[in-house]
């Protein structure tokens, strides 16, 4: 058991961070709001560990939120990195590297081209921007709790921090943008029929994450994300799947080649820089002809495609694609968890639900299935933050939110599984 006195330093950087740091940290799902307490310091990470300032060490569920699917410090990586900074951090002009890093991701999710970005959310904000310009129309269709980063145009009933902190509809967006934000619950057909009769010839796209990951996890329905690629057949409509969570984690092609659906143009983040900030839009090539400098619809970044990132997500990808067991892999122990999960919060006696497709996971404290934003919201938050510090005093470091998804990597084997369901017994029984 961790003493929380362990966390003196935690506490004390925490409190150095906040005078020039906003709420301390450089992205607010970080700041514990939803959980309470303060965010944990850290120093250092390998493997399925990561280590904080005080000393302490937890089997890490948040993997930076999905990029580190090869454990922490994987040999491959720091070597490419290490031998990469000694040559050049950057140019600011194209490199081979880029060319290899286009040439994998193309090969290994079957989209004609790719653009590199810094972030999911430059990737989201540039997939839409093109599908506008592509299209001519200006509405889109997001589903509530979907988190697509942080462009104006998504925040409008936004999963991930937005729905922590209770501002899915951020202060800051214009009514303007939000008026060409549509919104439909996930896992409807029906509200999104409506929204393209209500709105005939003007909406550009549908951006959907294939599994959401960002209300907890929710898998979509059967027959769910084969509804809406035909609903954007019928009506001309550009179908964006957000694998900014999904690509790379859910199979070599992500939800693409899990779920047997393709999208026109996809989003990836998170997995494709290994750790680095790297995200990337790709699709079809006949959109793709209307991007600058090819096309009209501008889109640039001073760093994307920096070969620092670019080295560190390659060899990501490479590992991912010469090793695919990693795979069934990650699925299993994922498996394994929420089969030792289950009995112990059943012997319990607590109400919960667990949603899990892959290696994406979610425990919901709640008397009714899972399947949109409003089940969602309907868990009980009280008992995520006892599950959640409980678990965190025995050394598990989970996202510190209920509108999370769990992330596994590669490094997480049958020892840390044992680990994790010993806290989860004694902390569950706590709780009950
Ligand atoms: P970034 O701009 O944070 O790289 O990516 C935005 C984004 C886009 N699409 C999906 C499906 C995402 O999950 C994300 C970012 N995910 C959150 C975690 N759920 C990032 C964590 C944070 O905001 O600090």
């Amino acid at each position: 058991m961790l003493d929380p006195k362990y966390r003196e330093r935690s506490e004390s950087l925490f409190n150095r961070a906040e005078k020039h740091i906003p709420g301390g940290v450089n992205s607010p799902v970080r700041a514990f709001k939803s959980v309470g307490g303060n965010p944990i310091f850290f120093k250092g990470a390998k493997g399925a560990y990561v280590h904080d300032e005080d000393g302490n060490r937890y089997v890490d569920y948040i993997n930076s939120w999905g990029p580190m699917i090869l454990g922490h410090g994987h040999e491959e990586v720091i070597a490419a990195v290490q031998e990469q900074a000694g040559r050049a951090m950057s140019f600011g002009a194209p490199t081979e590297l880029e060319i290899e890093l286009a040439e994998t991701i193309c090969e290994m999710t079957g989209i004609d081209m790719v653009r590199m970005v810094n972030s999911g959310t430059e990737a989201c904000m540039s997939a839409i921007r093109l599908a506008r310009g592509y299209t001519g129309r200006n509405k889109i269709i997001k589903f509530e709790g979907c988190y697509h980063g942080h462009a104006d145009s998504f925040l409008i009933k936004a999963g991930s921090g937005a729905s922590t902190l209770g501002v899915p509809n951020s202060p800051g967006v214009t009514e303007g943008v939000a008026n060409d934000t549509l919104t439909a619950p996930f896992n409807d057909l029906t509200a999104v029929e409506k929204l393209i009769a209500e709105n005939q010839d003007q909406i550009a796209a549908i951006i959907t994450e294939p599994v959401a990951g960002n209300m907890g996890c929710i898998p979509p329905n059967e027959g769910y994300m084969e509804g809406l690629r035909a609903l954007c057949d019928q009506h001309g409509i550009v179908f964006i799947m957000d694998e900014v969570m999904t690509g790379f984690r859910l199979a070599p092609g992500g939800a693409q080649e899990r779920l047997g659906v393709k999208a026109d143009l996809v989003c990836y983040g998170k997995v494709i820089g290994g750790g680095m900030p790297v995200g990337a839009f790709g699709g079809k090539r006949e959109i793709f002809q209307h991007i600058a400098p090819t096309g009209p619809v501008y889109q640039a970044g001073t760093l994307s495609g920096n070969p620092l990132a670019v080295v560190s997500g390659l060899t990501t990808l490479r590992y991912l694609k010469n090793h695919p067991e990693v795979y069934a892999q990650i699925d299993a122990a994922t498996e394994k968890i929420e089969n030792g999960l289950r009995p112990i919060v059943d012997e319990s006696g607590l109400k919960y639900r667990i949603n899990r497709l892959g290696s994406m996971i979610s425990v919901h404290f709640c008397d009714t299935d899972v399947y949109d934003y409003t089940t969602a919201a309907e868990g009980n938050n009280e008992r995520f933050k006892q599950f959640f510090h409980g678990m965190l005093n025995e050394g598990v470091y989970l996202p510190p939110s209920a509108f999370e998804t769990w992330f596994i990597s590669m490094a997480i084997g049958d020892e840390q599984i044992k680990e994790t369901l010993a806290a989860a017994k004694k902390v569950i029984a706590e709780m009950s």
